[in-house]
């Protein structure tokens, strides 16, 4: 039976634990490229001993960015950076992944430390964003969105397709397509936020045709060997969830169909009217109702930080691997810590010499 730092594999990857950091982003990018920051940041990440660390929300088009901060692959001249993160992680032994991703009615706001509100209409630093529906998210994101043209559609996917093909060449090896948090597929699938009278909105049929379509042009990009998944939010809380989780399980076998090998389970954030039971692992659950019934494999994170919950929800056959965002920026080494701390590490990524070294013989108390 696995735990938490069995080793994990999908398709040619091998994870050397069932521990993932979940993209995160930085809001510390100008014109969406790296810069030092990203490179300590995930260098620091690797290093600390998880399996996989997933490169924050990266924007495929300018106007696709939640912020002016967050990082972007709309351009070759975003690639050295990216590689040069790629190249970190590996360094550090976890394998690199990368979130790819187009905020849709939610972009053009600002830093979540200087409001995380959307930017004025007036502000030159802002932009009209664009949603399937003229319908706002509302409270601090009240910009209406430009309804989508079959055309702006087409120019998304082919926005997609292109930060794909980059992401390859910058060598990540892991995808993940951003189709959760209120964010542009997200609204797609969401009958709050999609009110098309097309072929793209009504049915669940419909409004799962431009993640689907989006699937299938990155599929025909991204290499076979690779894992290719989604973060989705299957669940609003919103007092509707009892037809849209079992339309969401729908959804993702039709994905897997589609050539999906794995889903990161999340939460709609598709509105603001919702009442979400905040509390340790609460996606758990529904978690593994996905993986059971769509025989599909599942992270989720939110709150499944704590090592004994986490190491069971491995061992209870609830998730594949368990997402650890905040516990990270607390804590780099959480990954290494945790494994410490349960007997777990293993001589094959253990601490870097630099730290390992002293550790070993001038441990503090927890070390020893
Ligand atoms: C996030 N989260 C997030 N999710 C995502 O899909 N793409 C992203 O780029 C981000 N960005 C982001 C930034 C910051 C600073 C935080 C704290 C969170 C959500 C994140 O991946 C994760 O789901 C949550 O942090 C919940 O997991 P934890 O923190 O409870 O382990
Ligand atoms: C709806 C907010 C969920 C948490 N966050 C997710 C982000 C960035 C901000 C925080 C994301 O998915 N890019």
């Amino acid at each position: 039976m696995p735990d938490l730092f069995s080793p994990y594999s999908l398709k040619s990857v091998e994870l050397r634990n069932r521990i993932a950091v979940p993209p995160m982003c930085q809001y510390s990018a100008e014109d969406g490229l790296p810069n030092d920051w990203h490179q300590v940041h995930y260098a620091s990440l690797s290093r600390g001993g998880a399996g996989l660390v997933i490169v924050e929300a990266t924007g495929v088009a300018p106007e696709g960015r939640i912020s002016p901060g967050c990082l972007g692959f709309w351009s070759d001249e975003h690639t050295p950076g990216h590689a040069a993160i790629v190249k970190r992680i590996n360094e550090g032994g976890a394998v690199p992944g990368i979130q790819l991703a187009h905020a849709g009615r939610k972009a053009s706001a600002n830093k979540p430390w200087e409001g995380d509100d959307h930017i004025a209409e007036d502000d030159p630093r802002g932009w009209q964003p664009i949603g399937p529906s003229a319908v706002p998210f509302g409270a601090n994101l009240p910009r209406t969105p430009t309804e989508m043209t079959k055309d702006d559609i087409e120019r998304v996917k082919a926005d997609f397709v292109a930060a794909t093909k980059r992401s390859v060449e910058a060598g990540y090896k892991w995808l993940e397509l951003h189709f959760a948090h209120g964010y542009l597929a997200q609204s797609f699938w969401s009958p709050v936020a999609n009110k098309r009278d097309d072929e793209y909105g009504g049915s669940p049929e419909n409004r799962a045709r431009f993640l689907l379509e989006t699937i299938d042009a990155v599929k025909a990009v991204w290499p076979e060997d690779l894992p290719l998944t989604v973060r989705l939010g299957v669940i609003e809380y919103d007092g509707n969830d009892d037809k849209l989780v079992p339309e969401s399980i729908e959804l993702i076998k039709k994905m897997k169909d589609h050539g999906v090998d794995f889903v990161s389970v999340s939460v709609g954030f598709n509105t603001p009217e919702a009442n979400i039971p905040w509390g340790p692992a609460f996606l758990a659950p529904v978690s593994q109702q996905i993986r059971e019934e769509a025989d599909i494999p599942v992270a989720t994170a939110w709150g499944v930080d704590d090592p004994v919950l986490a190491n069971k929800t491995i061992e209870d056959g609830q998730l594949d691997l368990v997402m650890v965002g905040r516990a990270h920026l607390a804590n780099p080494h959480w990954s290494y810590d945790v494994a410490k701390k349960l007997g777990k590490d293993s001589p094959s990524w253990v601490l870097p010499t630099q730290y390992a070294h002293w550790l070993a013989r001038y441990a503090p108390a927890d070390y020893k």
